[in-house]
């Protein structure tokens, strides 16, 4: 495995491997035989643009060669930063096709969570569009590469510039190369080890900016295509990529990957807008999606008076933050379909309520994990397991939960068990017939809508703004988007007004979606018993305030 990255233990593995859990197979063999089997069926769909699989497939191997003709080595980490296109897809398996690994970016993250990414992963390329929603991406890299050490080549999805290879020119080197190559009877490209990293995820941030979570060939084509069972999946369905493709929800739970691999068709949606997302339905015949409960939200009060015919869609995922049983219980009704809870993370684990479970259990549980091989367990602070029912930190372990951050030692030995469990820092519970109910959390992130925010990232942040001496950030309950970021601060001298303070965190190239949405000004914090910020004493009377 790359360096950096942490095996699973061999006997562990061995077992993976002769239960057939893994089966030795690349993403980019994969695609090979799905081209293979369902040729000319579509693959993807976006706008008016249909791929089939072997297009996609004949698509990859050219990206692959045209990397490796610009010098991206096995090995060797790409960062992925593009809104959700086909070219998203062909990119990754292109690049783990050449064994190089792509590290999948937000299209939301700006300086300062890239030139982040670029240092940890000690990237060779990035590749970004060259504007999106208005932002100028290619500015955005040339500062990235200017302030990082390891950037040989930047890449872009659109026209020529200067400084940067175009994707065009990528794929014309490619398809040169593959001619040549062909010509000398040259083995196309060499195939990646499937017990390696096939790409990197993000974590949500829990300490401090995202962290990289390797997910390997074996792993991934292993958890995408279970999660497609467990859904019931056929080559008949129709699944519409709500979410951004990066997110392992959209990505492969079953997603796009899982969608590929049971032969159906993957609709790429620019926004989650259910305007956009309606039409997209209606038309091409959708019949499964999978969006966080802010979206749903947005659909359930759109499809209200929208008359479109969403009367295809047969599966509708949620998951990604907690939902009262008031809102789940309006989900099947409001979009005529089938509701399936999911509990998941870039993590690994993933928890899915089944849609012939007890209806009381659909709409108050996750569910249960996804493979046999899943270890999961509710323990309390002394780390032994707790009865059921009681409440306590979920742990997981299994062929597809990663057992150690890229190069971050110090930080992998909290987040794990001596006998590699994954800490999850999510407060959960397990019912008398063995679902998972998530309660809260141990670990200071807030979800705002779908967005995973690390409470010590923002303060670091608001650390820097001049005057501010001390400063805490802590969700708020929000109607629309769950939770909203709420910053305590204590300042010497005027305090600065909200506005001022985004406005400052956004000149530092900070993401918008981490903007403190409240500032609340106190002289000193509450400490608990141990003496650290009583960050629940802070977030009550935050609450408090804003209902008053
Ligand atoms: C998904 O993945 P991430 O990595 O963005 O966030 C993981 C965290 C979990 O540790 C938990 O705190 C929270 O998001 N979460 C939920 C939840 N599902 C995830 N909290 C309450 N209820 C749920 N159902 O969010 C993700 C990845 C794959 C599939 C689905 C979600």
């Amino acid at each position: 495995m790359l360096p950096g990255c942490t095996s699973w233990p061999a006997e562990v593995a061995r077992g993976y491997r002769e239960k057939g859990i893994w089966r030795g197979q690349t993403m980019g063999a994969m695609l090979a035989e799905l081209a293979g089997r369902h040729r000319d069926r579509t693959a993807l769909v976006h706008h008016d643009r249909r791929i089939s699989y072997a297009e996609l497939d004949a698509w990859a191997d050219r990206l692959a060669a045209g990397f490796a003709a610009h010098g991206v080595a096995r090995g060797e980490r790409v960062v992925v930063q593009l809104p959700n296109t086909p070219e998203f897809i062909a990119i990754v398996f292109g690049l783990s096709r050449i064994g190089a690994i792509p590290v999948f970016s937000l299209v939301a993250h700006r300086a300062t969570e890239l030139t982040h990414l670029v240092r940890l992963s000690g990237a060779t390329g990035y590749m970004v569009p060259e504007t999106y929603r208005r932002f100028d991406h290619l500015a955005l890299a040339r500062q990235v590469q200017a302030e990082t050490d390891t950037l040989r080549t930047l890449f872009v999805f659109g026209d020529r510039a200067d400084g940067f290879v175009a994707l065009s020119d990528v794929e014309a080197a490619g398809t040169a190369a593959r001619e040549a190559g062909t010509a000398a009877g040259e083995a196309l490209s060499p195939d990646a080890d499937p017990s390696d990293v096939a790409f990197f995820l993000l974590s949500g941030g829990t300490t401090a900016l995202p962290k990289m979570i390797p997910r390997t060939h074996d792993d991934y084509v292993y958890q995408s295509e279970l999660a497609a069972q467990v859904c019931q999946m056929s080559a008949e369905d129709v699944y519409l990529a709500v979410l951004p493709v990066e997110f392992n929800f959209a990505f492969g739970c079953p997603g796009v990957i899982g969608t590929l691999q049971t032969g159906g068709m993957a609709v790429l949606a620019d926004t989650p807008n259910p305007l956009d997302c309606f039409p997209l339905v209606e038309r091409h015949g959708v019949t499964m999606t999978a969006m966080v409960p802010s979206v749903v939200a947005l659909w359930l009060e759109a499809a209200e008076w929208n008359d479109a015919d969403l009367s295809s869609l047969r599966l509708v995922q949620v998951g990604g933050a907690r939902m009262t049983r008031e809102f789940t219980a309006r989900i099947g009704p409001g979009l005529g379909c089938s509701l399936q809870q999911v509990f998941g993370m870039a993590e690994g684990l993933l928890c899915f309520s089944h849609p012939d479970d007890p209806a009381d259990a659909v709409l108050t549980t996750q569910g249960r994990p996804i493979s046999p091989a899943d270890e999961m367990l509710v323990v309390g602070p002394d780390g032994d397991p707790l009865p059921s029912g009681e409440i306590g930190e979920l742990v997981a372990r299994g062929p597809y939960t990663l057992r150690g951050y890229y190069r971050v030692p110090e930080y992998n030995a909290r987040a794990f068990t001596p006998d590699g469990f994954f800490r999850t820092g999510d407060l959960a519970r397990l019912t008398p017939a063995g679902d998972l109910v998530i309660e809260g959390r141990i670990k200071e992130m807030i979800i705002r809508g779908g967005d995973k925010i690390s409470a010590g990232e923002v303060e670091d942040h608001l650390l820097a703004h001049p005057g501010v001496t001390a400063a805490a950030v802590t969700a708020v309950p929000d109607d629309l988007l769950g939770e909203r970021i709420c910053a305590h601060l204590i300042v010497d001298g005027p305090a600065p007004a909200l506005a001022e303070l985004k406005r400052a965190m956004h000149a530092r190239g900070v993401a918008d979606y981490k903007l403190p949405d409240t500032v609340r000004f106190v002289t000193e914090f509450p400490l608990t018993p141990l003496g650290k910020i009583d960050k629940l004493a802070l977030a009550a009377a935050a609450a408090s305030e804003r209902k008053a």
